[in-house]
């Protein structure tokens, strides 16, 4: 049994755009973090990972980066910075940072260098290649391949100059990295030494398992009716990324690893490859974003086309994750980021039930095996946005698929529109709500994004002193982890595995047991334990719906957790 010290903390996100304004521009900054760092210290958390605060012209809000060692003046300054990281660890609290190196912004000066002549010692620390023969470049097909872009279209631009294309996965604002060339993988390492010495407790790294491509970048197969294909089985873990990830551990971490939290994030990451990336004998990673349930209500047509998960789905998966990283390496764990839309929007009912089935999630999730990550506004229940029209959306990715169903594919505008107030990113990107004040008290101005109209009801001011409040709940579930070893430290069994409507599981340490019973639906469900008799002396130790169904009774209220240990 190992004795990390993230085994027992739970980490929050920011996205400082959309946290607190605290200069009246309508967009977030550090200073607008300085001033509520009693709300993180209130809720228990021990680390901080910020979303991206570096120069940035913002074509993908700061995910595209144009000085990786500027804060963007939009963010703050330096010592505004060094404020909120002493004012963190004053309070006991970490500080991770966001690390976005499979790909630059246009404008950082690599990308600006090798742009400028197919000789300069720069050229190959992109993906440079030539428009494939007998077609005109810049048509369709001149690319020198098909995959597409993540936002849409294909992965290539066509640089008119040099007559040549770049790769970008993403936009066309965020040119691939090549990490074939050492020179960059040297600079991407004096840059993460650099933060490390100014005092950061670590990285998430934004789609690491993306940054080893196959270099000869094969064609793939296209759906018929797609104009390009997905590129994953070339770059997702690619014949490298083993070798790069060590290499980044020992000229970064190695010697001093224990003061650090690193995260992978890594789309359509497997089980097994998860295993090898944070068995922490391989010196890789401490832990990994997966995406498996967060894509278990997407269709065969991807993000935009919606199927429903039911709550066995939500426990094969997590099940079949918890098993996995048992014996080697750790889960992270979590329903939200700047990526998705609300959970309880998504798997729970955001509407008469939205506080029971806020808190019921958030028990399935904070109690598993593994380090719960909270996003901004999850510890208030914040829900999805009603957006009335397009204009009402500010996401890259949002925005580019919108154009392309509606104005190319001819798609019909109000379906799209269904389709992105379900899973637009800007569902989780409107301002923290902290009170009825304007704009949920975000900011005086006009907020660069519209606050939920919720805000009114949903806010941290009417929660604070609340004890039956889900920001109450969520104090509560990591204070648990802080003082139960069980939690933090202890096995992980499925209960009921089969059982449609309830999540259940027992968390073991010694001779110590939880047993974590949570009905996931908004109707009563009955349950027979097999080991029934082992848990009839059980004492409460948390639940959601305080006088409704004990233990011996057999039956969960709608949405209702109950934790019991012996
Ligand atoms: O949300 C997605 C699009 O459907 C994901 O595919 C997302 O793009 C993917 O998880 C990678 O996300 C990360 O890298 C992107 C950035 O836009 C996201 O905000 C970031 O979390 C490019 O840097
Ligand atoms: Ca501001």
């Amino acid at each position: 049994m190992s004795d990390k010290w993230w085994h027992s903390a739970v980490v929050y996100q920011i996205y400082p755009r959309s946290f607190a304004d605290s200069n009246g521009d309508g967009i977030g900054d550090l200073r607008g973090i300085i001033e509520h760092l009693d709300h993180l210290e209130d809720l228990g958390v021990d680390v901080v990972w910020l979303s991206p605060i570096y120069a940035s012209p913002h074509d993908d809000n700061g995910y595209d980066i144009s000085d990786y060692q500027a804060i963007d003046p939009l963010f703050g300054t330096f010592d505004d910075f060094d404020e909120l990281l002493a004012g963190l660890h004053a309070r006991g609290m970490k500080l991770v940072m966001d690390l976005v190196v499979n790909h630059t912004s246009d404008e950082h000066p690599w990308f600006v260098e090798s742009a400028s002549s197919t000789q300069n010692p720069k050229r190959d620390w992109y993906w440079w290649r030539s428009p494939r023969a007998g077609i005109a470049p810049g048509a369709h097909g001149a690319e020198p391949n098909n995959w597409g872009s993540f936002f849409s279209g294909s992965a290539w631009k066509l640089d008119p100059a040099s007559g040549e294309y770049y790769l970008h996965l993403f936009s066309p604002k965020q040119p691939d990295l090549n990490w074939e060339n050492p020179e960059v993988r040297d600079a991407v390492y004096a840059m993460m030494n650099w933060w490390l010495d100014r005092g950061v407790d670590g990285f998430r790294m934004d789609v690491i398992n993306f940054i080893s491509k196959v270099p000869s970048l094969p064609d793939v197969e296209v759906v018929p009716g797609h104009l390009f294909g997905d590129g994953y089985p070339y770059f997702g873990q690619g014949p490298r990324i083993h070798e790069f990830l060590h290499e980044m551990h020992d000229r970064v971490f190695a010697g001093r690893e224990d003061r650090y939290l690193t995260v992978g994030e890594m789309p359509g990451v497997t089980v097994e490859d998860a295993q090898l990336f944070t068995d922490q004998d391989r010196a890789e990673l401490d832990m990994v974003f997966q995406f498996e349930h967060v894509d278990l209500d997407h269709g065969p047509g991807g993000k935009w086309d919606h199927r429903d998960a039911s709550v066995l789905d939500l426990k094969r998966s997590f099940g079949k994750w918890q098993k996995g990283l048992a014996a080697a390496g750790w889960n992270s764990l979590y329903w939200n980021n700047h990526d998705q839309p609300r959970v309880v929007s998504r798997f729970g009912d955001d509407g008469a039930a939205r506080h029971q089935s806020a808190t019921a999630l958030a028990t399935v999730l904070h109690l598993q095996r593994g380090t719960p990550y909270i996003y901004q506004g999850e510890e208030l229940g914040m829900t999805n946005v009603p957006f009335q029209g397009i204009s009402d959306f500010r996401d890259i990715e949002t925005l580019n698929h919108y154009s392309e169903a509606v104005d190319v594919l001819g798609a019909s505008p109000a379906q799209v529109l269904a389709a992105l107030r379900r899973t637009s990113r800007d569902n989780a990107r409107t301002p923290v709500q902290w009170s009825t004040d304007a704009n949920a008290g975000f900011t005086t101005a006009t907020p660069w994004i519209q606050a939920n109209p919720n805000y009114t009801e949903i806010n941290a001011a009417a929660q604070r002193d609340d004890p039956s409040s889900v920001l109450a709940y969520y104090r509560a579930l990591i204070d648990l982890r802080h003082r139960e070893p069980a939690i933090s430290e202890g096995s992980f069994e499925m209960v009921l595995p089969e059982h449609p409507q309830i999540f259940a599981y027992t968390r073991t340490l010694g001779d110590r047991s939880l047993l974590v019973l949570v009905n996931l639906t908004g109707e009563p469900a009955e349950y027979g334990l097999p080991d029934a008799a082992e848990w009839v002396d059980a004492r409460l130790v948390l639940t959601n719906l305080p006088g409704a169904p004990a233990i011996g009774e057999g039956h969960l209220a709608p949405w209702q957790a109950l934790v019991i240990s012996r």
